[in-house]
């Protein structure tokens, strides 16, 4: 299998993470988000729309990391239960319009120098995924609502709160087996304290949580 990913990507670090736990074995190969690797020709005709992560596998291509996944636990005999990926793909759903925007505006964007703006406003208007390319020009031109902002916050507290529940009442996360969810948890909690929505110490509790299973 050949994983196509970034380590920078959060998409990617939900698939990576429950490789590394399961010490699973694939072919990584590092596209370079920030370098623009995943707008060469050579990438575009592995994904037409010019993300991460994408695996290769014997007998298909996975497109998106709740897809990449699930197909991951399969292939390890774990058949995640159906609460199990829905956990997932609703964090699929709020990455797009909410952790992304605060991901961009936290990590990305905030004191940018002129020369990355500059190749970043490039990047926008020639990205292959034209949604992609709008938001990117929207956000570098200053457009994004501090309505907008608020809402994604809401979102992604309301979400922290939930895996806190979920993992002091051991249910769907830091359950017995190490599922798919545990590794998207993880993935989402760290991006959390790396943008400031939560404490590092609050982060690691949780984290401790996810790793030290019974
Ligand atoms: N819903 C997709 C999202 C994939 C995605 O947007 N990946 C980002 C990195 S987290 C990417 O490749 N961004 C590059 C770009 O938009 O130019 C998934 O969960 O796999």
């Amino acid at each position: 299998m050949k994983l196509y990913c970034c380590e920078t990507s959060y998409a990617s670090q939900k698939v990576t993470n429950f490789l590394d736990y399961y010490s699973i074995e694939v072919d990584k190969v590092h596209i370079n988000l920030r370098k623009q690797e995943n707008i060469t020709t050579n990438f575009r005709e592995i994904n037409p729309k010019g993300t991460v992560p994408i695996l290769l596998a014997k007998d298909c291509t996975l497109y998106t990391s709740t897809n990449i996944l699930i197909y991951l636990s399969k292939h390890i005999g774990i058949n995640p239960p159906t609460k199990v990926i829905n956990f997932c793909s609703y964090d699929e759903k709020i990455h797009d319009p909410y952790l992304r925007l605060l991901s961009y505006i936290n990590i990305f964007t905030l004191n940018i120098d002129p020369k990355k703006k500059e190749a970043l406003e490039k990047l926008a208007k020639i990205h292959p995924w034209k949604e992609r390319g709008d938001f990117l020009l929207r956000l570098l031109s200053g457009k994004i609502q501090q309505e907008e902002i608020e809402t994604a916050k809401k979102v992604c507290m309301s979400r922290i709160e939930e895996i806190r529940n979920l993992i002091f009442n051991q249910h769907i996360l830091a359950t017995g087996t190490f599922q798919i969810s545990d590794s998207v948890a993880i993935a989402f909690l760290s991006r959390m304290a790396q943008i400031n929505l939560i404490t590092p110490l609050e982060s690691s509790n949780l984290l401790k949580g996810l790793y030290n299973r019974k």
